[in-house]
């Protein structure tokens, strides 16, 4: 076999069902081998948009997602995706084609330093200088990608490599030095961990993308009712835990519920679970729940007490801790008090939105979430309609949020659409759109159609780059400093790709406008004009302690 039929025959043997990826000369062996392999490869319209699609795709599935794309100029275009799943610790695979071994540093043409570039923003890299290494490497990618934290492996082959012929050796096993993720905790740790628990008066549980990661979602549910403890998650976390459970507190942090963030600052036990302490988590750092221990369980010991001091670290896979810690536990906390506490203030504070006048951003995604039932696939932009999509949707299932956390990715949410649709074709999936955001791939509207990938795409329209506007508004004294839009037609403009597209200027069009578009087989952009100055609440101000919110409660 040539590299190229190599890294083909390895990719199916990992269980690689799709790739998305774009053609270009340091690829050509490859995709000549593509031709006809048998392994499903959708074109995408810009390399971004192939590896925001593995990332969707992983995200949706749990499994590796795989883009690839040529040397030099394709490569670099994979950077923000590749950045983006670093960020949110997704397991993907990105191939880029490589200039000549002996090209390599001589300024070829579209020759880049990808190894370079990408070092800091992939889990691990590799530059494949031997075709003997080749299906080492590949064994080796998929396990560092998918075991651990998560996240993206970057494979580079020079053309020649993938040219040469030797015979195929599948490697069995796959043994890396000096990596050796911990997957089960420290019993003496679960022990001290259980003792706080079963003193705890107002504890807390903080969860985090890890819940979902590790598939830990069953654990969390059991912990939490046995122990009848509050749950509040991070945007990575939304889904890991039933929106709808009477335990649950919704989001926290900036954008967060006023009921989460008053209970974690008020609360003297946080438990947090595959959680990292983000800033926009804790606000003001030196002012975090002032009261409480903290219990840390996270697979990346280097996460651990990064921004705060915490108590009870607990290295190892959420999954396994939240059982073993459940056993643990010999007297279950008395909580009454507290959730009496803490459901009053839901009570009294509950996110909230004025629905009168023009089309309200709040009431379509309510409408989404009522039509949907709860079970669709959501993925989001960056901006307002992120943050509308996480308070207003109830997720209830793992997977079904999709939204780009640590590195805010405008661009992220539409691509990352066709792949959780590539992964999980029974499913609804709705990527909730800014009318900015949405024209940062854009060009993915060819993807859909051409491979017939039926996303729905709710562009939230406020004619503003809203979330940025809003800021200006409340820091910078309303001066709008090129952050209105002068947006094309999205009606004309998803036609012109062969989609369908749908304008929806009065609050009683949005529910047929939804209906149509789900019952429609195809991909429909449904253009809601929206109140263009709405904002979004509560809000805390960067730098502020999380309890002192705009629009929460005092
Ligand atoms: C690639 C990229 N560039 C810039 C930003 C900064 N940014 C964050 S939100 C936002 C506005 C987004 O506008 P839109 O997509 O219309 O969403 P809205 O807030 O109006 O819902 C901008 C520019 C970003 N997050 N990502
Ligand atoms: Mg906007």
């Amino acid at each position: 076999m040539n590299g190229a039929q190599i890294l083909i025959e390895c990719l199916k043997r990992e269980g690689a069902e799709v790739i998305f990826g774009y053609p270009g000369g340091s690829v050509l062996p490859l995709f000549d081998k593509l031709y006809d392999a048998g392994i499903k490869f959708i074109l995408t319209r810009h390399e971004q948009g192939a590896a925001h699609a593995a990332d969707g795709y992983a995200r949706a599935t749990g499994k590796v997602g795989v883009c690839l794309a040529t040397s030099g100029p394709g490569a670099t275009n994979l950077t923000t995706g590749i950045a983006n799943a670093y960020m949110d610790s997704i397991p993907i695979i990105a191939i880029t084609g490589q200039v000549k071994t002996f090209l390599i540093g001589n300024d070829a043409f579209q020759e880049a330093d990808v190894t370079g570039v990408t070092r800091p923003i992939t889990k691990h890299n590799y530059l494949v200088k031997d075709i003997k290494e080749l299906a080492v490497i590949i064994r080796e990618a998929f396990k560092i990608a998918s075991t651990g934290r998560p996240g993206p492996v970057l494979i580079d082959i020079p053309v020649d490599v993938q040219q040469q012929d030797i015979e195929f050796i599948w490697p069995q096993e796959v043994k890396i030095r000096g990596y050796n993720p911990t997957y089960f905790g420290h019993p003496g740790q679960i022990k001290k961990a259980a003792k706080l628990i079963s003193k705890a008066k107002k504890p807390i549980i903080y969860a985090g993308g890890g819940v979902i990661s590790s598939n830990a979602h069953r654990e969390l549910k059991d912990f939490v009712e046995k122990n009848q403890i509050p749950v509040t998650m991070t945007l990575m976390g939304l889904g890991g835990f039933a929106g709808t459970h009477p335990l649950s507190l919704g989001m926290l942090g900036m954008h967060g519920t006023a009921y989460a963030n008053h209970a974690i600052m008020d609360s003297d036990l946080i438990i947090a679970v595959g959680a990292r302490f983000d800033d926009r988590v804790t606000g003001k750092l030196d002012a975090f729940a002032p009261h409480a221990k903290i219990i840390h369980i996270d697979i990346d010991p280097s996460s651990i007490s990064k921004n705060v001091k915490v108590d009870v670290p607990i290295v190892g896979d959420a999954k396994n801790i939240l059982r073993t810690l459940s056993e643990e536990i010999a007297r279950t906390p008395d909580t009454q008090d507290w959730l009496k506490i803490v459901e009053s203030w839901k009570k009294k504070h509950p996110l909230s939105y004025d629905n009168e006048g023009k089309v309200k951003p709040q009431y379509v995604i309510e409408q989404i979430y009522e039509i949907t039932k709860g079970e669709a696939i959501i993925t989001t932009e960056v901006g307002q309609n992120q943050m509308w999509a996480a308070q207003w949707y109830r997720y209830l299932h793992p997977r079904t949020f999709i939204s780009s956390g640590g590195l805010g990715t405008m661009g992220f949410g539409f691509p990352a659409a066709i792949g959780a649709k590539v992964g999980c074709p029974e499913s609804i999936v709705f990527d909730i759109a800014g009318d900015g955001s949405i024209q940062m791939n854009i060009q993915e509207l060819a993807t859909c159609v051409c491979n017939k990938i039926n996303v729905k795409v709710a562009i939230l329209n406020n004619g503003y780059l809203g979330m940025v506007r809003q800021w200006q508004e409340l820091f910078y004294k309303k001066r709008y400093s090129h952050t209105c839009l002068y947006n094309p037609d999205f009606v004309k403009l998803a036609e012109s790709y062969g989609a369908i597209g749908i304008r929806v200027t009065k609050k009683e069009e949005v529910r047929p406008a939804i209906e149509k578009a789900i019952a429609i087989d195809n991909t429909v952009f449904i253009d809601f004009h929206i109140e263009p100055e709405e904002n979004v609440y509560p809000m805390v101000p960067a730098g502020e302690a999380i309890n002192r919110m705009i629009g929460g409660m005092a």
